[in-house]
């Protein structure tokens, strides 16, 4: 069955990379583009172009038949809906867990919704001592002795919104919006809106006084292999902690715990960047996710639902899908968005250009990659805070989220929305939610003309 889909796919390939050069050529004659070389690589090597609802879900063009092949069966795994043990197929889910697949919240790879199933609510209680990892069923929600999150009575630091069969879920979260508004500087309105969160016991009773919550929409999975391969000398460099510059931009690393070296390691990962690499953030996801025990992260009476040859597929699969190529890059409209985000010094967080090192795919390594972040965290104000410490990340900073692919986001999955807890509809509303060492660059473009803001999008929409 895997032999077979591996070569299906490969055909599969063969005739969509045929089609395409076909159709590349037949439309850049007729429109008198310049080749598709031409156009920037997002991904380097790793690049593809498509702009298919598939986008965000092809493995990296110039991968090996070793880990093409590694990656095809971790498509299986990232797939794999798990079941109640005991079972056939997957047993293991939960008993505490949100989803039953990888896909099931990263659909097509995309971002997700905020909504329950999807979302991660995180929590830590204020002020009280942390608790050891036995006093927990997760080890994750507990273990990390540099994290400075602390387990909330009966939710630990990841609220579980659904149990099997005769398992309660932990929590239950309603969410009210609320409408603001304000103005362009050209005296057009906008709306944005925020979330006020009730988190509550499953049973509807109140949890403890002093209880942050974070609330986070699934991230895109796409190139993630190739900011793991940037040298962590590439990511300090970009850090200027006490804004030497002077340009109200400051950036710094979060350091996280990795369970793996038993040691303090780079942050890179998740919307606070508080994951030191793609075998951790794969292994938890499944523990605390889906309650699916592994190696990383047994559960407590030793038991590991899957074991380490699953765990390294998810694992390779997020590490090997291709990043999708930029598209009008010679749009007069596009190229005037871009100098308007370099003006409004957008890129002064969202780094156009980064070069990897090393790693163990050797595809990811050595490529100029224009992901468009600098993996650092970032006061982004009060309006975006979500009061909750994270290892160093304050309860204000925030990572700078990749903006690749941006553009193909709602053909990946309709109705998908921006900003760590999903509020942004629009990539305008994302802009104008940006404080703290982000409110310069908001201001700059509030006040632009309503082309300019139009352009400064096309811009975003090309990546
Ligand atoms: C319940 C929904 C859910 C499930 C199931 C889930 N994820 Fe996620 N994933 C998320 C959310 C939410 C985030 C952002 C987490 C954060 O910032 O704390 C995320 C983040 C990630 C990231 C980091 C992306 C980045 O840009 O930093 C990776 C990689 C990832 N997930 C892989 C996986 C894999 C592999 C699986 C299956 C083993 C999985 N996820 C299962 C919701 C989910
Ligand atoms: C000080 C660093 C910084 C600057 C400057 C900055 N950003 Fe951001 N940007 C961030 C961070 C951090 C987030 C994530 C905030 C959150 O989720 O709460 C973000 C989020 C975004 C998002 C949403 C991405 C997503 O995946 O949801 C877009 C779009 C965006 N920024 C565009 C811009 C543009 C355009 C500018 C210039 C006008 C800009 N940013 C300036 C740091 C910055
Ligand atoms: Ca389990
Ligand atoms: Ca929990
Ligand atoms: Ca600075």
């Amino acid at each position: 069955m895997i032999v077979q889909s591996i070569f299906s796919r490969r055909l599969h390939r063969l005739i969509l990379a045929v089609g395409a050069a076909v159709a590349g050529i037949l439309f850049s004659t007729l429109l008198h583009l310049p080749a598709q070389a031409q156009a920037p690589q997002s991904g380097g090597d790793t690049t593809i172009y498509m702009r298919s609802s598939q986008a965000y879900a092809q493995p990296a063009p110039n991968l090996d038949d070793y880990w093409d092949e590694r990656h095809a069966v971790g498509d299986l795994a990232f797939e794999a809906a798990f079941v109640t043990a005991p079972a056939n197929v997957n047993p293991g889910l939960g008993p505490l867990f949100n989803n039953v697949s990888c896909v099931a919240c990263h659909f097509n790879n995309g971002r997700g919704l905020q909504e329950k199933g999807q979302r991660v609510v995180r929590v830590s209680q204020l002020g009280a001592e942390k608790i050891l990892p036995s006093d927990h069923p997760y080890a994750l929600e507990a273990v990390a002795p540099t994290a400075n999150t602390s387990p909330v009575s009966g939710l630990g630091t990841q609220v579980q919104e659904q149990g099997i069969y005769g398992h309660p879920p932990e929590g239950a979260l309603e969410i009210t919006w609320q409408e603001q508004t304000g103005s362009y500087g050209d005296g057009s309105d906008y709306s944005l809106r925020s979330s006020q969160l009730e988190l509550t016991y499953f049973d509807g009773s109140p949890i403890p006084d002093g209880v942050v919550v974070s609330n986070r929409i699934p991230l895109p999975v796409f190139g993630l292999g190739l900011l793991e391969a940037v040298p962590e000398e590439v990511v300090l460099a970009a850090a200027d902690p006490d804004d030497f510059d002077g340009d109200g931009v400051s950036g710094r690393p979060n350091w996280v715990w990795d369970v793996e070296q038993q040691a303090d390691a780079l942050g890179r990962f998740g919307w606070k960047s508080n994951m030191p690499n793609l075998l951790q953030q794969s292994a938890a996801a499944y523990a605390n996710d889906m309650g699916v025990s592994n190696p990383m992260f047994p559960a407590e009476n030793g038991v590991e639902d899957i074991d380490l040859e699953i765990l390294d597929a998810a694992t390779a699969y997020v590490q090997t899908l291709a990043v999708p190529a930029r598209v009008s890059v010679d749009d007069p409209k596009v190229r005037k968005g871009e100098r308007l985000f370099a003006n409004a010094n957008c890129a002064a967080c969202h780094l156009s250009e980064m070069r990897t090192g090393t790693h163990k795919v050797p595809a990811l390594e050595n490529q100029m990659i224009h992901a468009y972040t600098d993996l650092l965290l970032h006061d982004m104000g009060p309006e975006l805070a979500d009061n909750r410490p994270d290892f160093q990340a304050t309860g204000e900073e925030w990572r700078t989220p990749p903006l690749w692919g941006l553009g193909l986001s709602q053909t990946v999955f309709p109705y998908s929305t921006y900003l760590h807890d999903g509020r942004a509809r629009t990539l305008e509303e994302a802009i104008l939610w940006h404080g703290g060492e982000g409110a310069a660059s908001r201001e700059a473009f509030r006040t632009m003309s309503e082309s300019d803001r139009m352009a400064l999008v096309a811009f975003l929409k090309s990546l």
